[in-house]
């Protein structure tokens, strides 16, 4: 094909069409990535019909899981085999790294169903995934994916995609297909909103405490809905903000999962123009030692995390 041709048209771009002309990635990756997508339709698809209850079985978590998480994790799972470029994925709902192609160039990691607590509600919940060229994942770092991207069921069903070229946001339209929202979404340095998971660690972390005590006394706004995806694409979509999860007494190592759910956001945040850190080090640098792995973080506005990590570990 001629180098630089566009579509010229007057409608947004297809999501196809901007992987193509913005996303810089080869054929492979950009197929890949519009499987996901494709399984994120019919994961839109399977909310609105499949029943809200639980399954009476655990993930490897030990948390109980809903029809809904088993249905679409068996959704990407099948659009993942289908695309043969995934040589092993790894699922918040599977206890082990299933192999597929051995010869197919990427790895997916993904959580099917983040906020699962929320279905019932009706709020807003998600998938995220991130992709590694090559094998397993234990001994890489989220640095080292290639792409990551998240989905999110709400009100309107978008998905957000960076392959290193930006972060960029489509919206699901009613014939079923993903066009462009909004392209270069960025974050700034400073958090006017503010996001507390583990809020009652405060209890028995001063530390935790100070800081939920200064955000509350610079008149930032509160905004946790109970759903990762949901509260960092809040922070994307406002341009600014803080997301912390740290650790405590119940959570020692954190709660939420490096592998499926910060990593892949930190990848994000961090081409958006913020920062993602357990406290100590940034996430994007952190060596993935089993896919269990759990980690504090504190994600967003690059100076607010800078000063929230500070504040946590005097
Ligand atoms: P959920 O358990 O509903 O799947 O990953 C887990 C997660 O939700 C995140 O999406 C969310 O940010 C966090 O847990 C909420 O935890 P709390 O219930 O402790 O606030």
């Amino acid at each position: 094909m001629q180098a630089g041709y566009q579509c010229a048209s007057s409608l947004r771009p297809s999501l196809n069409e901007h992987l193509f002309s913005k996303g810089k990635i080869g054929d492979e990756l950009r197929h890949l990535i519009l499987h996901i997508a494709q399984a994120a339709k019919y994961v839109h698809s399977a909310i609105r019909t499949t029943e809200m209850g639980l399954t009476g079985t655990r993930n490897q978590f030990g948390e109980k899981q809903l029809k809904l998480d088993l249905v679409s994790d068996d959704i990407i799972q099948q659009h993942l085999c289908e695309s043969r470029l995934v040589r092993s994925f790894v699922s918040e709902e599977h206890k082990e790294i299933v192999e597929l192609a051995h010869d197919a160039p990427y790895s997916v990691v993904f959580d099917p169903l983040d906020g699962s607590s929320l279905v019932d509600v009706n709020f807003s919940i998600g998938s995220i995934f991130g992709i590694f060229r090559g094998g397993s994942i234990v001994g890489k770092k989220p640095e080292d994916q290639v792409a990551a991207l998240y989905t999110i069921y709400g009100p309107r069903t978008l998905l957000v995609y960076c392959t290193c070229n930006g972060v960029h946001e489509f919206i699901l339209n009613e014939v079923g297909e993903f066009i462009l929202l909004r392209e270069f979404l960025g974050i700034a340095d400073g958090a006017k909103n503010f996001s507390p998971g583990n809020l009652n660690s405060i209890l028995d972390d001063k530390p935790y405490h100070d800081v939920l005590h200064a955000w509350l006394h610079e008149g930032v706004k509160l905004r946790y809905s109970g759903c990762m995806v949901a509260d960092i694409h809040h922070i994307l979509s406002k341009g600014q903000g803080v997301f912390a999860y740290p650790a405590g007494s119940r959570y020692p190592d954190g709660k939420l999962r490096l592998v499926f759910e910060c990593g892949p956001f930190a990848y994000i945040v961090h081409h958006a123009g913020g920062a993602a850190s357990d406290g100590k080090i940034a996430i994007m640098g952190k060596e993935i030692t089993s896919i269990e792995q759990t980690t504090p973080v504190i994600i967003g506005s690059c100076k607010e995390v800078e000063r929230t990590c500070a504040l946590l570990t005097r």
